[in-house]
């Protein structure tokens, strides 16, 4: 087993990043539930993102949406984050709420339309100058919905037109990571269903493409930690979108609906060494709280993520490695099992109270009076963007 003080530290060290759009208004195309006191604008997203901070003290990094959350000055606006102890994380490009995206952004047929979802990825990294993030992600809702509808080799050949000129723009100390998903908005084909298109994408463009796991974008019974395992060894993993499914790309908290499949994603991020801050794996939310209450739900949503960090660093390596060794099974399954059926909780709250914080994130925000205090405040709340 890891010691015990190397596993607090590491716990202390991770960084989970949450999404501006969590903190808005959301749901589902039949429906969005306004809640009260939810942010009106970047701003006050930020405002209650320093709240979820304050209480986990491991989530101070906020990614953005553009242009969910456009600002007219994106210097202004991490300077804003900064004064409330955040910085700004990955800009999340959006080439999928316009009318002219019908038939797709990069790989549509028409070149009008593919110049105007070029200059807005060239636009996110020029935010990514002006904001110091690192991170530009990218998530293509590109596809067709028919056979015979649009070439699909032709796609590739335009999507790896746009990738390569993004790739080229990016600075020095700045990524790409390109996320997949399996289906959805298109519905026959889309053009980066899943990890093995968006990696050989990755690996014709270079070090500083990546790809990006939103664990919600799988076929059902999809083994993600091999996905996991296979890209670390291969230095590809650029970070995660972690949320629950149930059913398709549901965006509830993780480690709501399967905590065992976190647990077993994080087993093998620790095991291939993705824990390190230098291996840049970005450890983001990506979630909608449609019904219940946001802020709370993403100091729940850290907390699930921290536990199942703790419960994989606390396998017994050399235990699991000799299991492994002498093709004991039966062990080896035992091994990984009691990690996962240790209650962390108590070591949870004793790193929290050796950090300064509250050993209860969620009692910690309850106490501060911010949940009556935005709703008082805050009159008409914006929409995250979905539904919009
Ligand atoms: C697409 C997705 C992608 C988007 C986000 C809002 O389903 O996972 O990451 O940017 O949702
Ligand atoms: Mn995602
Ligand atoms: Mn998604």
């Amino acid at each position: 087993m890891t010691e015990l003080p190397a596993v607090k530290a590491a716990l202390k060290s991770q960084r989970i990043e949450t999404p501006s759009w969590a903190y808005g208004n959301s749901g589902t195309r039949f429906k969005v539930f306004a809640q009260a006191g939810v942010p009106r604008d970047p701003y006050e997203k930020l405002d209650d993102a320093a709240r979820v901070q304050e209480a986990t003290g491991v989530a101070p990094v906020v990614a953005l949406h553009i242009p969910w959350d456009k600002v007219d000055d994106y210097a202004g606006l991490a300077g804003y984050a900064a004064e409330r102890g955040l910085t700004l994380g990955a800009i999340n490009a959006n080439v999928f709420q316009d009318d002219d995206y019908k038939l797709g952004s990069v790989t549509h047929p028409d070149p009008a339309v593919r110049r105007k979802a070029l200059d807005h990825l060239m636009e996110c990294v020029a935010i990514m100058d002006a904001t110091g993030s690192r991170d530009l992600k990218l998530w293509f809702a590109d596809g067709t919905n028919y056979p015979g509808q649009d070439d699909i080799a032709a796609r590739q050949d335009r999507l790896a037109e746009a990738l390569t000129a993004v790739y080229e723009r990016l600075g020095d100390d700045q990524r790409m990571l390109l996320e997949y998903k399996l289906f959805e908005p298109a519905f026959y084909t889309t053009d980066v269903p899943d990890w093995g298109t968006a990696y050989a994408h990755c690996l014709k463009l270079g070090p500083k493409a990546q790809v990006v796991v939103d664990t919600g974008h799988h076929a059902p019974g999809t083994n993600i930690e091999f996905i996991v395992a296979f890209l670390l060894r291969e230095r590809k993993l650029g970070g995660f979108d972690f949320n629950s499914r149930f059913y398709a790309d549901d965006d509830l908290m993780v480690g709501a609906a399967d905590p065992f499949q976190l647990f077993r994603i994080m087993h093998e991020v620790v095991r291939g060494g993705g824990l390190e801050p230098a291996t840049g794996v970005a450890f983001m939310l990506d979630q909608c709280h449609n019904i219940e209450a946001k802020i709370p739900a993403i100091i729940r949503s850290v907390m699930n993520v921290q536990e199942a960090t703790a419960k994989a660093l606390l396998v017994d390596a050399g235990a699991l490695a000799a299991a492994q060794r002498g093709g004991d099974v039966l062990e080896a399954n035992a091994v990984l099992m009691d990690a996962y059926n240790t209650d962390v909780r108590p070591l949870l709250a004793e790193v929290r109270q050796e950090q300064g914080l509250h050993p209860d994130p969620l009692a910690a925000y309850r106490a501060t009076g911010h949940a009556e205090r935005i709703v008082a405040e805050r009159v008409g709340g914006e929409q995250a963007g979905w539904g919009a």
